[in-house]
């Protein structure tokens, strides 16, 4: 963004899971209608219990729905679970945690589909339903699930691993679905965007399907675009990304590790103090640790201010 940019710019974040969509709520409470759509990894989607679950898509939409309980990030605050306690009674799959209310998603997404909606109408009903109004995109309405390869040589599906395994499987190579095509509605945004924000998400898993899909990288060496580090202090705030960096490129996680995945196309990166490398990019040092809504507030105003710094 420079100068001759507008004021309010329209912004286009990039996320995955709980880090992405804090963000995303920071965001969202410092941008006027309009000015935001959030691009979603859909790379974690399966089929469980014969509804689609899409995982990122949900904690996003929760997390602006103000539905997202604080600590854990995904699902319904306060949700129960008797329908899970029910399949673990008659011996069902019960190793993913839906919850009761949870579960309204899976049916009215899976219903949807199945009645010919693209993912991307199905969720922009659920959105309504919940009364979020921002755009929520699933970055393609095709299928494109990630494996997990494992240094055992098995291929796990993404959730298996995560969930199922608890990340234990030592990760030899992440695969991403084959080049899945965009959707003209995430294609129409990012050609629109003043700015694209990388959220604090998982580069390989959550940041990098959406990369992968057709065109997003050629349209982003083209944009502003800042990122955000997920890791702080040599350490994920959440999930297995710290042990993915080490195993995956056999070097210690670090902020400056996150961006090298990045920096074809970045403008500039905003890390914790402490983590802030020099690079060919300006690097803003702020607090990314953004559990309260004071943090997320904060750190959106920051990366506003930082972008519009950058020419
Ligand atoms: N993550 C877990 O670690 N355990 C679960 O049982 C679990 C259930 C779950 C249910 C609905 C939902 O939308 C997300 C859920 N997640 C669960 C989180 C999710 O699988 C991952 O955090 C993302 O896929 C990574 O971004």
């Amino acid at each position: 963004m420079n100068a001759d940019r507008p004021e309010v710019p329209r912004v286009v974040a990039l996320a995955g899971g709980v880090g992405g969509a804090r963000l995303v709520d920071g965001l969202d409470r410092v941008l006027p209608a309009g000015a935001l759509t959030i691009v979603v990894n859909t790379g974690d989607d399966f089929s469980h219990w014969g509804l689609h679950i899409s995982p990122d898509l949900d904690t996003v939409m929760y997390t602006l729905a103000g539905l997202a309980p604080e600590e854990r990030g995904w699902g319904i605050e306060g949700d129960t679970f008797h329908v899970l306690e029910e399949a673990e009674r008659r011996g069902a799959d019960a190793w993913f945690r839906l919850g009761d209310r949870d579960l309204m998603t899976h049916l009215l997404r899976s219903r949807a589909l199945a009645a010919g909606d693209s993912l991307t109408e199905a969720t922009a009903k659920l959105c309504s339903r919940l009364e979020v109004t921002r755009p929520i995109l699933p970055m393609t309405d095709a299928s494109s699930p990630t494996t997990i390869v494992t240094r055992g040589g098995d291929e796990m599906a993404f959730q298996d691993w995560l969930v199922r395994a608890r990340a234990g499987p030592e990760v030899q190579r992440v695969e991403l679905g084959k080049a899945a095509q965009p959707t003209g509605q995430v294609i129409e945004a990012l050609r629109l965007a003043d700015l694209v924000v990388i959220c604090p998400s998982n580069p390989y898993v959550s940041i990098g399907p959406i990369l992968s899909v057709e065109g997003v990288r050629g349209i982003l060496r083209e944009k502003t675009t800042v990122g955000v580090s997920p890791i702080l202090g040599g350490r994920a705030v959440k999930g297995p990304l710290s042990s993915m960096i080490a195993q995956l490129e056999g070097k210690p996680a670090s902020a400056q590790q996150v961006a090298t995945h990045y920096e074809a196309f970045l403008d500039g990166f905003v890390v914790h103090p402490g983590d802030a490398f020099s690079a060919a990019f300006p690097v803003l040092d702020t607090n990314i640790l953004i559990q309260t809504r004071e943090d997320r507030v904060g750190l959106a105003r920051a990366l506003l201010d930082f972008a519009r710094s950058l020419r």
